[in-house]
């Protein structure tokens, strides 16, 4: 009976990078969630960010940004974002306004196109237009390309303008269907990847150039120790010796300084002490070496196909 009146369903946020797809979770999720950043490919895996409500459920999929892979990694990232969009009840296809609409999101357009789900065309960072009369000719664009697209909301992530709107055409376009997850989950993931995403987006703010992409990050131990202190020991790996300094920092300033504002954010996402202990290794190529990368994002081919709703079951 009870199913008569839920609504749920897996929601993919796909885009090319960079556009705000994390952001925009985090602000329909109400609460920060996933990793953001300034700089493109900050999102490496595909997360589940569950919202549960009185009578809906939605289960949001963040995912990679979509471009021309480069690397090893880069190849498993298209290939994690192009598999989310598989078996799942509604798509929001994610633009960046200040940008316009170019190759890069056309080709998106095309993928997004091939999968013949229920789009939402979400046309994010409006804040930043000085004039909005661009709007309806980006929409126009996307829509020559995707048949699938069932509305076209501008929006901003950052002030929350048309959020609300946004999910109540994200729940209008929703299923009738079953509470997938448990009302008290929030992400579908182990606590050692959530540290080590909350440690990576540090790195990510506060280095440059190639050092955050260089970047990767392992919780090789988490345990609580008897006086209630969560004691976890990370490795970030970097791909040069030369790297090294740059994390460690003058005086080991740089590694303090990521390793005391990651211990803020898990401290108070766990709501207990932390102990952090970092360290800074060299994995060379890491980011074409299949063991590690299996190691650092627990990429692999099956983790990779796995369909979105066949994977909570
Ligand atoms: N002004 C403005 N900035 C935004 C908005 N949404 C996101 N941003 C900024 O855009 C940048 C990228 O945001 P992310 O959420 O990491 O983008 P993403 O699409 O998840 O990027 P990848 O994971 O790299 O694919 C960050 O600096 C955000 O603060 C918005 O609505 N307005
Ligand atoms: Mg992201």
């Amino acid at each position: 009976m009870e199913e008569n009146i839920f609504k749920s369903g897996f929601v993919t946020v796909a885009g090319k990078p960079n556009v705000g797809k994390s952001t925009l979770i985090n602000a329909l999720m109400g609460q920060k969630v996933v990793i953001v950043s300034e700089k493109p490919q900050t999102t490496r895996n595909r997360i589940n960010c569950v919202l549960t409500e009185d009578n809906y459920q939605i289960v949001f999929v963040d995912t990679p940004g979509i471009h021309k892979p480069l690397r090893k990694i880069g190849e498993y990232m298209y290939n994690i974002a192009v598999h989310a969009l598989e078996g799942v009840d509604l798509i929001l296809f994610v633009t960046d306004a200040t940008e316009g609409i170019r190759k890069s999101d056309l080709r998106v357009a095309e993928v997004i196109n091939a999968s013949n789900i229920p789009t939402i065309l979400v046309v994010n960072k409006i804040d930043k237009l000085r004039d909005r009369s661009y709007i309806q000719n980006m929409i126009n664009q996307i829509e020559d390309v995707c048949n699938n697209i069932v509305e076209s909301i501008p929006v901003s992530a950052v002030t929350g303008e048309n959020l609300s709107e946004l999910k109540l055409a994200i729940i209008g376009h929703l299923p009738y269907g079953p509470q997938y997850y448990p009302e008290d989950i929030i992400i579908d993931k182990p606590s050692r990847f959530i540290i080590s995403e909350i440690i990576r987006e540090k790195v990510f703010n506060l280095t440059r150039e190639e050092i955050p992409h260089s970047t990767g990050v392992v919780v090789e131990e988490l345990k609580e120790r008897e006086n209630g202190v969560l004691y976890v020991r990370a490795e970030i790996y970097v791909e040069r010796e030369s790297q090294k300094p740059i994390i460690i920092g003058k005086n080991g300033n740089m590694i303090k300084k990521i390793g005391e504002l990651a211990r803020k954010d898990i401290e108070e996402l766990f709501e207990t002490k932390v102990y952090l202990d970092l360290y800074v290794k060299v994995r060379e190529k890491w980011r074409d070496n299949e063991n590690i990368l299996n190691k650092v994002m627990g990429y692999n081919e099956e983790a990779i196909r796995k369909v979105n709703k066949k994977a909570t079951r």
